[in-house]
């Protein structure tokens, strides 16, 4: 299979898909660090997402495309706007997904008229997305569990996270390992803490519910117009999982007061603020969490930031395979801002469980 794909092979896979005439305009589109995502526009001047979906990440694609076809068209059921839920533009032979030489492609719909935000801009940006992910959440609730793959075995069991990056490790590809022992000793130190909620999901004391499992602030849509939540996108990981780590992965993201992959790490802590809107969000579009649930939001986030840190860094020293990197060390970096996070997490934990208290429903 070829890695590099040319502007021909892009036009030529699209043919596949029932697009309205020929494409006029196909450039790559956004900040995803998966999937290999173009901006298309057809003779009518509608809009289409179209994807190379990763196989590094995802080893059975067709079960992960029966996963998006059967939640999209579950969460179609609950709501009358259509640019609430992602749709999904079939290839020629009806299938919901197009296979060739070159990998495993998809059409979406463009959501139009949408602000697709890198970093919270507002309180009541990162507000909507709380509800945006919490309402997601709620509304997946009844949906037939076990209909769906599990698209990533292990996604966020966070033991089974250190096991891998333990044999990374002992392998040590690029002898980088080396150069960033003060990163593995601290992920080592968080190593007990941060395996809580994994053993309470084992023992029953947390819920197993249908969750998206990559909350981040630019896998939701906007309304342009309201600024209100309307579209949760990037469906590839819904499966089950924790309700905490939804939670824990958005703050992770969007309660950092510096990008993922900031330099300077003075820029890089944790919003207590951003924290607490978040929060009142979540809880408030997702009722029924359990006491236990409620209790465990911060180490959700807390959880979420260092096994984010670990894959960076798990990658890093095996020589950048799954995320897309743009600069040398582009995974280091982005594994000590995971790192600050984390420290500065746990200077504000008394204040971020008061939050949590203060906050609840
Ligand atoms: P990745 O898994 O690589 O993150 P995403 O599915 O999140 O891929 O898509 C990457 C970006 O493309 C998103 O962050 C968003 O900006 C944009 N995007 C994806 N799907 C749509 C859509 N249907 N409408 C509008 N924008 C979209
Ligand atoms: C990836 O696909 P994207 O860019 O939204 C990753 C997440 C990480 C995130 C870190 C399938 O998310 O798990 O938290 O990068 N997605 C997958 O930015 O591995
Ligand atoms: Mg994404």
């Amino acid at each position: 299979m070829s890695n590099v794909i040319t502007k021909d092979i892009l036009l030529q896979t699209l043919k596949g898909f029932q697009i309205n005439g020929d494409v006029t305009y196909c450039e790559p589109y956004g900040f995803g660090h998966i999937n290999s995502t173009q901006l298309v526009v057809d003779q009518s001047g509608k809009r289409y997402i179209f994807q190379k979906i990763s196989e590094r990440a995802f080893k059975d694609v067709p079960a992960l495309m029966e996963n998006i076809d059967l939640v999209t068209s579950f969460l179609r059921e609950k709501s009358a706007d259509p640019r609430t839920v992602l749709t999904l533009v079939y290839a020629l032979d009806g299938s919901s997904y197009v296979k060739n030489e070159y990998g495993y492609w998809r059409v979406y719909d463009f959501v139009e008229d949408t602000i697709c935000l890198q970093s919270a801009e507002t309180d009541m940006d990162f507000y909507e997305s709380a509800i945006a992910f919490g309402r997601f959440q709620q509304n997946l609730n009844d949906f037939p569990v076990e209909k769906l793959h599990e698209t990533i075995p292990n996604f966020h069991n966070t033991p089974d996270r250190f096991r891998i990056f333990r044999e990374v490790l002992a392998k040590d590809p690029l002898n980088r390992a080396k150069d960033v022992q003060a990163e593995i000793d601290f992920i080592f130190s968080q190593e007990e803490a941060v395996s809580t909620a994994q053993r309470m999901l084992e023992r029953g004391e947390l819920p197993a519910r249908v969750t998206h499992n990559d909350t981040k602030l630019n896998n939701v849509l906007l309304d342009a117009a309201t600024r209100k939540a309307l579209c949760v996108i990037d469906l590839d990981t819904v499966m089950p999982g924790l309700s905490i780590f939804d939670f824990g992965d958005s703050i992770r993201f969007g309660a950092a007061t510096a990008a993922e992959d900031e330099k300077d790490l003075s820029k890089v802590t944790m919003s207590l603020d951003r924290f607490r809107v978040y929060t009142r969000g979540f809880v408030q579009a997702c009722p029924g969490l359990t006491d236990n649930e409620i209790s465990m939001l911060p180490m959700g986030a807390r959880t979420m930031t260092l096994e984010c840190g670990m894959r960076f860094l798990t990658d890093y020293i095996d020589g950048d395979h799954y995320f897309a990197v743009h600069r040398e060390g582009h995974n280091l970096d982005r594994c000590r801002t995971q790192l600050k996070l984390v420290r500065d997490m746990e200077s504000k934990w008394g204040e971020m469980h008061k939050i949590i208290a203060e906050e609840k429903a």
